[in-house]
């Protein structure tokens, strides 16, 4: 840790009111060029701890920028994981209000609810797949509170990895029924292709990412709770939406995911 007490609680609130605001702000590395990653995480621990303290639960758990493309995309080659809170989610086929949002981007993410807790260090897939309750799809909508969306990993996990809202639908299955390597996923954006990818496109397997959370989470003395709701990340890059968009992902084997923007 290189910052202190005082600034990680003033950088968390930075950060979540240009969230709840809808309003861009420069990255915090700017300012703050020396602070680490045990900063970064402790920013973004600060801004759950103000979400739960205001009464919004916590429901899910993200890893991001696990896909090559999301990698390339962001310029970054680290994944970072974060959280998703009771009020970011929306229905399957409902409508998602652009104007709460600063810049918002869409990615298809193929999910994961645990039924046993997991715990690293030294978690792998097979641990994952023994701890998999059931996979379902969803989208989720990204939104960076910095400017342009530009930000090093640092800021953008302080930045809750640009959580901001999802959607999950299609239909759940069991892992047994799935090849998640090879399992195919198509984005339309107002009925127009936008990427397509498979599964294996996120470590080369998604449930890399669940076991690279459970490390990730031990060593800060965490582990994933049974019954936990788990985005594995991004399996296309992200596409900017406009107000009267309509988005539609479609999952091999898990159905269709779909929200308009208005
Ligand atoms: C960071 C969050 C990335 C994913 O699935 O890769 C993410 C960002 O790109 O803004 O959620
Ligand atoms: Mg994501």
């Amino acid at each position: 840790m290189t910052l202190d007490t005082k600034a990680i609680l003033a950088l968390a609130e930075y950060l979540e009111n240009a969230e709840l605001k809808a309003q861009d702000v420069t990255m915090i590395t700017a300012d703050h060029p020396g602070m680490d990653w045990d900063d970064a995480y402790a920013i973004q621990d600060e801004i759950r701890r103000r979400k739960e303290a205001r009464g919004n639960k916590t429901v899910g758990l993200k890893a991001g920028l696990t896909s090559f493309a999301k990698m390339k995309q962001m310029g970054v080659e680290t994944p970072v994981f974060g959280f998703v809170s009771d009020y970011m989610a929306r229905p399957d086929g409902g409508e998602i209000k652009h104007a709460e949002l600063i810049h918002p981007k869409v990615e298809a993410e193929i999910c994961i609810v645990t039924k046993a807790a997991l715990k690293g260090p030294g978690c792998n897939i097979a641990a994952v797949m023994a701890a998999t309750d059931f996979v379902v799809p969803a989208v989720e909508v990204i939104d960076s509170r910095y400017r342009d969306f530009k930000f090093d990993l640092k800021s953008v996990i302080a930045d809750n990895t640009s959580a901001s809202r999802f959607v999950i639908g299609g239909r759940p299955r069991n892992l047994d029924e799935l090849d998640l390597r090879t399992l195919g996923v198509v984005l339309e954006i107002n009925g127009e292709i936008k990427s397509m990818a498979a599964g294996a496109a996120v470590l080369g397997h998604p449930l890399a990412a669940v076991a690279m959370m459970a490390n990730h989470l031990a060593a800060r003395g965490q582990e994933i709770p049974a019954g936990a709701f788990i985005m594995t990340g991004g399996v296309t890059e992200a596409f900017l939406v406009n107000p009267g968009d309509n988005v539609s992902v479609r999952f091999q084997d898990l159905g269709t995911v779909s929200m308009r923007f208005v």
